[in-house]
């Protein structure tokens, strides 16, 4: 079905009559001057981008996208007899209203009561044991990406397949290849399972580690359809909007900077990542040790993913946005604030 209303038109006409919220109204506003043209100069003041008014309740939330950026789950550790090293974790499929911009609930499935899911940290070899219970209202799986056998490959059809309201089943498999991978639910309809929330990073480090850095940060790009449209409304790093805009990540010059990039996106068939002032070596999926690139911006289909590297030679407050325009003034926007 072809809509008369574009998301733009949505979000103002959202804001100011159905969702009536102030801080829906504050990003109408500040949307409808991004769009104004000319804008000039006095304007556009200190903000370069349109911004969200507020913020989010996080606690409500349960989780918070500045914790998600750190938070590399190792799972529990012990040790098979066989001396490999046994990680395992407990995942639930749970429903929960997530207030993706001051004033709107998004009505999600997550694993585990957040979005992104458990960041899953491991090394090659490594056995996974994943505890699955769904307590949501739908069937849902997690289909893991790496090297599987077909019953543990969270797809319809193989090992359980769908795993229903109540029921529980434990994913296992050794961790390979090395790299920077993503879980997701794998039921059908499948853009549907994964715009609603059920995803999340599962990074394979290589046995013989990777060079050691000061900061690792987490950022998987997604984005909200609210009016369930399939077309998303709002775009993100780590869920929620303007955050990093809000509250900037904090690093130094010099130190050496590691981010883990996925991009999950439902809708938009390419998700991009430009970072203001500086270049980085990339590593496409994080499956080599040698970078294959030298750049300040990459592009990404859905669940394509890389490691990026770079260090700030000045100090100031840097930005890191999707290079799609529309994406940016929509959310997906952030800052590195970097001091001496
Ligand atoms: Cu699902």
């Amino acid at each position: 079905m072809k809509n008369n209303v574009s998301r733009r038109d949505f979000i103002r006409a959202g804001a100011l009559t159905v969702l009536g919220s102030a801080g829906a109204a504050g990003l109408a506003r500040a949307t409808e001057r991004a769009n104004a043209a000319p804008v000039s100069d006095e304007e556009h003041g200190d903000h370069p981008t349109p911004t969200t008014v507020g913020v989010v309740d996080h606690v409500k939330n349960g989780f918070n996208p500045t914790d998600i950026l750190t938070d590399f789950d190792y799972g529990k550790v012990s040790t098979l007899p066989n001396g490999q090293t046994l990680r395992e974790y407990s995942f639930a499929a749970v429903d929960k209203n997530i207030e993706i911009v001051p004033g709107i609930e998004y009505p999600a499935w997550t694993y585990n009561g957040r979005i992104p899911g458990p960041t899953i940290c491991c090394t090659e070899g490594d056995r996974i044991r994943i505890h699955f219970t769904n307590v949501s209202a739908h069937p849902h799986t997690i289909h893991f990406h790496g090297i599987h056998p077909f019953e543990m490959d969270g797809v319809p059809g193989a090992g359980p397949g769908l795993i229903q309201q109540g029921q529980s089943f434990t994913y296992e498999f050794d961790a390979e290849p090395f790299g920077l991978h993503l879980y997701h639910c794998h039921a059908f309809p499948l853009a549907r399972h994964i715009a609603k929330g059920l995803y999340g990073a599962f990074i394979v480090d290589p046995k013989e580690g990777r060079p050691a850095v000061d900061h690792e940060f987490l950022m998987v790009m997604n984005g909200f359809d609210v009016d369930f449209d399939d077309e998303n409304d709002f775009y993100a790093v780590n869920t929620i909007p303007f955050h990093y805009q809000k509250e900037p990540i904090q690093i130094k010059v010099g130190e050496k900077i590691r981010v883990y990039l996925v991009n999950v996106l439902e809708f938009d068939l390419i998700n991009s990542f430009h970072l203001h002032a500086n270049f980085f070596h990339y590593y496409p999926t994080g499956t080599a040790l040698e970078p294959s690139e030298f750049t300040d911006t990459i592009m990404q289909a859905q669940a394509q993913r890389g490691i990026l590297e770079f260090s700030y030679k000045f100090p100031g407050r840097f930005m890191f946005h999707a290079h799609v325009t529309e994406f940016a003034e929509l959310g997906w926007n952030g800052n590195f604030e970097v001091t001496e």
